[in-house]
């Protein structure tokens, strides 16, 4: 076990950026035996809830009423195994935590899935156990980025459906703590920060965990009225894009301290990721026009710099901010939802070209690794982690699009998913796609993400499409009609 962790921590810190890199190797730290467990156990659980007829099984496994069951299932293994904790290990039936303590990543993140799918008995204990049994006053230093969409997203969320004010008062709180990270010379916020103290550090970010603030941090404004947490992530916004090349592109990690770009590769992949899907969507649900123009700029030099084609594929690798020569045709998964922003967008040539080339990569293998060399046609990291991109492009593109190509490919993602993924109690991440070898961990985004995005696809809750809702980079549902503009702009502090 030890040695698979030093072999894979090396795979990871050469190929993947920091973000994900550090993501894993957290979630591999805390798996190893005698690994962080939390000091208060959890309060007893009553009875467990009553899924009969909320979720039987399903005549036809690949259906939104079987991605349901399974979403059960796996949430009951969790309540049975890991409840109290972050993180369940569905091969082992033990629990994990990212840090020293518990912050119940995954009911969070699982919550408005819940609401998604009508689990309403669930979701209603999951409130319960928040409102009585969690707090954040925690000495512990926690990852800015990873919180702020998984924790402080899913709070939101908790609150836009139940509009419990205890459950606003303890995400204000929350965003109150995390806040303390964005105290740096530029206003992009520290790797860590210290729930209890305020204490912040780890100056190198990538550029996804310098600037994908606006969306939370926008909503929280708008519940509280009060414009400083949106007016914080849009300067960390405006930190990034102001540093941009004469060709206006963005590098891939810089120092928050003195602003230096420590790497000057541009990429939309994992580690950049989200600060280009926040542009686009934080504009999207407040119609903030200097995002907008952000928007607008940068997708225009992406893709005149970035896109390669290669026989009928178009992979998006990495490019030198400032000459756009060809830096490395290494990608990530997490590329793969880049069709998402690009459909919403109005580029559906692109994107449809786009996902048919990752399409294809899933269809090599039977599932997609986290990092692939599209020159060499090897991947760079075989791992999958039961990662949501390419099913949440699946899902955009057969909504905009009506056309079904898209609903038989996540056909296929979901019935690969069931096929190597599935383990007695929930579903695991894949060591390697050429082996299938399960690895014993379940990422708290397929509780948040990847089921959420199989069942809408499977048209489970029609209602809640991307028409009248804006998802976090987590899948945390917001409804476009309960913001208002005028009081958009007055609480969130927008000229
Ligand atoms: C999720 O945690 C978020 O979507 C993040 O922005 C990047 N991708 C992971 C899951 O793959």
């Amino acid at each position: 076990m030890k040695k698979y962790i030093i072999g894979f921590g090396l795979l990871v810190s050469i190929y993947l950026p920091r973000a994900t890199a550090q993501d894993r190797a957290f979630v591999a730290a805390s798996s190893a035996p005698g690994a962080a467990r939390s000091t208060t156990p959890a309060p007893a659980l009553g009875a467990a809830p009553s899924v009969t007829g909320d979720a039987a099984p399903a005549a036809d496994p690949i259906s939104a009423a079987g991605v349901k069951a399974e979403f059960v299932r796996s949430w009951d293994a969790y309540r049975k195994y890991a409840w109290g904790h972050d993180l369940l290990q569905p091969v082992s039936r033990g629990h994990a935590d990212w840090y020293k303590e518990s912050l119940h990543i995954s009911p969070i993140d699982a919550y408005s899935t819940m609401r998604v799918m009508g689990l309403e008995t669930q979701a209603k204990e999951v409130e319960q156990y928040i409102i009585d049994s969690v707090t954040f006053d925690k000495d512990i230093f926690v990852k800015t980025f990873e919180v702020n969409i998984r924790i402080l997203g899913g709070m939101l969320a908790m609150y836009a459906y139940t509009q419990n004010p205890v459950i606003l008062a303890k995400t204000r709180d929350f965003g109150d703590r995390m806040l303390k990270a964005f105290r740096s010379p530029t206003g992009i916020p520290y790797y860590w920060v210290n729930l209890r103290t305020g204490e912040a550090k780890g100056a190198k970010v990538n550029t996804a965990e310098a600037a994908s603030y606006t969306f939370e941090l926008g909503l929280l404004s708008y519940y509280t009225r009060d414009p400083k947490y949106y007016q914080a992530g849009k300067k960390a916004t405006m930190a990034i894009y102001s540093r941009r090349s004469p060709i206006d592109l963005v590098g891939f990690e810089i120092n928050n301290e003195t602003g230096e770009w420590l790497n000057k590769d541009a990429y939309i992949g994992a580690g950049a990721d989200s600060y280009f899907e926040y542009l686009y969507k934080s504009w999207l649900l407040f119609r903030d026009p200097e995002l907008r123009q952000v928007w607008d700029r940068s997708i225009a030099a992406i893709n005149r710099y970035i896109p390669e084609k290669i026989d009928s594929s178009v992979w998006y690798g990495r490019v030198d901010m400032n000459t756009a020569a060809k830096t490395s045709p290494a990608v990530t998964l997490y590329d793969a939802f880049f069709p998402t922003i690009l459909a919403l967008d109005g580029h559906m040539k692109l994107a449809e070209q786009f996902q048919a080339t990752w399409n294809r990569l899933w269809n090599k293998y039977g599932l997609e690794p986290m990092g692939y060399n599209y020159k060499t046609g090897v991947p760079t990291d075989p791992v999958y982690d039961l990662n949501p991109e390419i099913i949440e492009s699946a899902y955009y593109l057969h909504h905009i699009t009506g056309d079904n190509r898209y609903l038989d490919m996540g056909r296929k993602y979901y019935s690969d998913v069931l096929k190597y993924c599935r383990t007695d109690i929930a579903f695991s991440s894949i060591a390697d796609v050429r082996t299938m070898k399960q690895n014993d961990e379940l990422p708290t985004f397929f509780f948040a993400e990847t089921m959420k995005y199989f069942y809408l696809l499977f048209g489970g809750n029609p209602a809640v499409n991307i028409d009248k809702y804006v998802f976090n980079t987590e899948a945390h549902p917001f409804k476009k009609s309960d913001f208002q503009p005028a009081e958009i702009k007055t609480r969130l502090g927008i000229k």
